[in-house]
């Protein structure tokens, strides 16, 4: 008997925010890897469809479009680009994200919005952009990416961790709420993952040997995360096989929150 290649993702169509680089991007190859088509919504517009281009040349189903998540018009529109693209949406990377500094004596009024707006309103209007749709078909699948800053308080991330923590809540209630629908939704909650812009952020305020060791010395691993350590834990939980797996918030963090 001959035995075929089958991916865990086979016939999914799955929208990406922020997926035209770092995470994102690297979460999208590996979900094609899988089987899966795949359209990156990505605020640099340019960026992204670079990105699916380059997917598509590998042989991927891919599409990029232009998607400020913040702004609901524009999450509307992307979605509905990505539906004529690829047809029925059945799966949901919340990604896109930004990181903001300060304490909350020090932040400012606007820093602070737009940390919430990106992450957590940009969460609220793409899933509320998929749901209908997921809901009717009752199949489908949507993984939030909070943070060990949503599990645990960091120095001078007020905005960002109390960001990364009601994406994380909001991932148990929309878990308890839609399950009864046939749609799951779970969070992943990396640890610093350095060879992202977003990551070379974090760790370019100190670069110094010290201040490095005291970051790693958090990470029982011994190491940052890769992009790749995180699509592998993003794959599952879209896929069938975390068909168990509701409102779960999944550290991918090398045992940074375990101690
Ligand atoms: P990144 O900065 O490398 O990439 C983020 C992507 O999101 C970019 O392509 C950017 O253009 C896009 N984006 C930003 N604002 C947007 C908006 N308003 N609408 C649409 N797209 C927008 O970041 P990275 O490192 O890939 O992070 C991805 C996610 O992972 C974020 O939610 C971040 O908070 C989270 N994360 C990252 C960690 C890290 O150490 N890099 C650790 C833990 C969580
Ligand atoms: C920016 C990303 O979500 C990681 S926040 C954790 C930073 S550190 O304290 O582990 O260096």
């Amino acid at each position: 008997m001959q035995a075929t290649m089958q991916g865990k993702l086979t016939g999914r169509h799955v929208v990406i925010t922020g997926g035209g680089a770092g995470i994102g991007l690297r979460t999208a190859r590996t979900l094609v890897r899988e089987g899966a088509a795949v359209a990156l919504l990505d605020r640099d517009g340019a960026v992204a469809e670079s990105a699916a281009r380059a997917l598509r040349a590998e042989g991927a189903d891919a599409h990029g479009f232009v998607c400020d998540v913040t702004d609901a018009p524009s999450v509307s529109r992307a979605v509905e680009a990505a539906h004529a693209a690829l047809g029925a949406i059945d799966g949901l990377f919340n990604n896109a994200g930004i990181a903001g500094f300060g304490a909350v004596h020090d932040s400012t009024l606007e820093s602070w919005k737009s940390v919430w707006d990106v992450n957590v309103l940009g969460t609220f209007l793409a899933s509320k952009a998929v749901l209908p749709e997921m809901v009717g078909a009752k199949r489908g699948a949507i993984v939030n990416v909070g943070s060990v800053a949503g599990l645990v308080g960091i120095p001078n991330m007020a905005a960002y961790c109390a960001a990364k923590g009601a994406i994380v809540n909001l991932t148990r209630q929309m878990g308890a709420e839609y399950a009864k629908h046939g749609v799951r939704v779970n969070c992943v909650c990396p640890g610093t993952v350095a060879e992202t812009a977003m990551g070379r952020s974090l760790l370019g305020s100190d670069t110094s040997e010290e201040a490095m060791n005291r970051r790693l010395a958090k990470y029982p691993i011994g190491r940052f995360g890769t992009p790749d350590d995180i699509a592998e834990a993003v794959a599952f939980l879209l896929s069938d096989a975390a068909g168990f797996c509701v409102g779960s918030i999944v550290a991918v963090d090398g045992g940074m929150t375990a101690i």
